[in-house]
């Protein structure tokens, strides 16, 4: 793979912030990777940019940029990334740190180069079983179809505490899945009247978190969906309390758990993320305990804020029987290899994946791949805006191919 040229520009994400992209042109064609960003970020996330800002990550990108051209690689599967690796880390050993954003468009443009270069997509370079003859799963789409938290803003003052009420279809096909989704999406704006869309697209609204669940219930009996939630509860937790402000009270960890366990039960929610806030394993146990006992089907306790898609967290959570799923998230931790070990231990584990963007998107679907090549049961890409619709557009091209 013989890089002609490297070139690296700010674009702008769906927030309207500046992001950083990175195009990779070999004989093969140009690779273009782009980094979303994250609002509500783990404690433990690596840090996007340098520590002197986003300015200074591209000027040590520019140089590195310089340094690819005319050089020749050869990788033939994703471990081979490890050259590229190594040579980054050289680099910033001299230049400083380039930020787990960088990574995320060096790595992934290399990667799309080096499918390409191998005559494949870049699915089919990443994912083993299709390389032992065997067909990929697809996965099913997780959409944000309601907001609150720290995406959306106050409509007269009020907004739900929970992050994110999630509808998740259960369909044949990817594309049937795409389809009841984004007529459900239409049925709960009609529910709700509102027309006023959040950072990821979701409804904005005043209402309460148990006011959203009952309409949100009424959308999943319609169109036939499972309920998720992302109560990204770090955001409201302070000194010990979960501070809810619609309607306003302070509930303890133990008050936590049982209000969990209360709308588990009475919602039928499929899927809990971050119920607890991002340091309390023995809280998420808790809750993957209490739910369990509550409810006669399988109910998925994620971890995102709490794993980070980092691998010692990962271990840390599973081993203590705290998560039954996990949000991956590759710029949380800046490097694709990172995310081959996390998987890999995740399906050793039995425990469910699931491939997420970040509230600040740009318009590239390398997501859509990594989910399909490392073999996520589940895409979180959000239902509408046509930096979600992109990502869920590929998956059901790469649905078609495959038929
Ligand atoms: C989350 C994500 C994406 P952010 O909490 O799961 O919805 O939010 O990208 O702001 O961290
Ligand atoms: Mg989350």
């Amino acid at each position: 793979m013989f890089i002609k040229e490297a070139n690296p520009s700010f674009v702008k994400n769906s927030r309207g912030e500046r992001s950083i992209q990175i195009e990779i042109i070999t004989y093969e064609g140009r690779f273009k990777v782009s980094a979303p960003s994250g609002k509500s970020k783990g404690k433990s996330e690596v840090a996007s940019y340098n520590s002197k800002g986003i300015g200074q990550s591209m000027k040590i990108l520019k140089t590195f940029c310089l340094k690819l051209k005319h050089k020749n690689f050869i990788i033939k599967k994703v471990d081979d990334l490890k050259q590229i690796t190594e040579l980054m880390h050289r680099f910033e050993a001299r230049f400083g740190k380039f930020g787990g954003n960088v990574n995320y468009v060096i790595e992934g443009a290399f990667l799309k180069a080096a499918a390409s270069d191998n005559g494949k997509e870049l699915w089919e370079f990443i994912n083993d079983d299709v390389n032992n003859g065997l067909k990929p799963k697809m996965p099913m789409p997780v959409g944000n179809c309601i907001g609150g938290g720290l995406h959306s803003k106050t409509i007269k003052g009020k907004k739900p505490d929970f992050q994110e009420f999630l509808l998740i279809p259960n369909e044949k096909t990817f594309s049937k899945a795409v389809t009841v989704n984004l007529r459900a999406y239409g049925f709960a704006k009609k529910l709700l009247k509102t027309r006023k869309r959040n950072d990821e697209n979701a409804w904005m609204t005043n209402k309460s978190n148990e006011e959203v669940l009952e309409i949100l219930k009424a959308v999943a009996k319609r169109y036939k969906l499972k309920i998720g939630l992302d109560i990204a509860a770090s955001t409201f937790y302070n000194k010990g309390y979960y501070r809810y402000k619609n309607k306003d009270l302070i509930r303890d960890k133990v008050d936590q758990s049982d209000y969990i366990e209360k709308i588990a039960k009475k919602f039928n929610i499929f899927y809990i993320e971050d119920g607890m806030q991002e340091e309390d394993f023995s809280g998420f146990k808790e809750i993957l305990d209490r739910v369990s006992k509550a409810k006669k089907s399988k109910t998925l306790i994620v971890g995102d804020d709490l794993t980070t898609t980092n691998l010692k967290l990962v271990r840390r959570a599973v081993e203590s029987k705290a998560i039954n799923a996990l949000i991956i998230k590759p710029n949380q931790i800046g490097s694709i290899l990172e995310v081959k070990k996390v998987v890999e231990f995740c399906k050793k584990n039995n425990i469910v994946m699931i491939f997420s963007h970040r509230s600040g998107e740009t318009m590239d679907n390398i997501l859509a791949d990594y989910c399909v090549g490392f073999g996520g049961q589940f895409i979180k890409t959000g239902i509408f805006g046509r930096e979600r619709l992109i990502k869920l557009k590929r998956i059901m091209d790469i649905e078609k191919s495959l038929r």
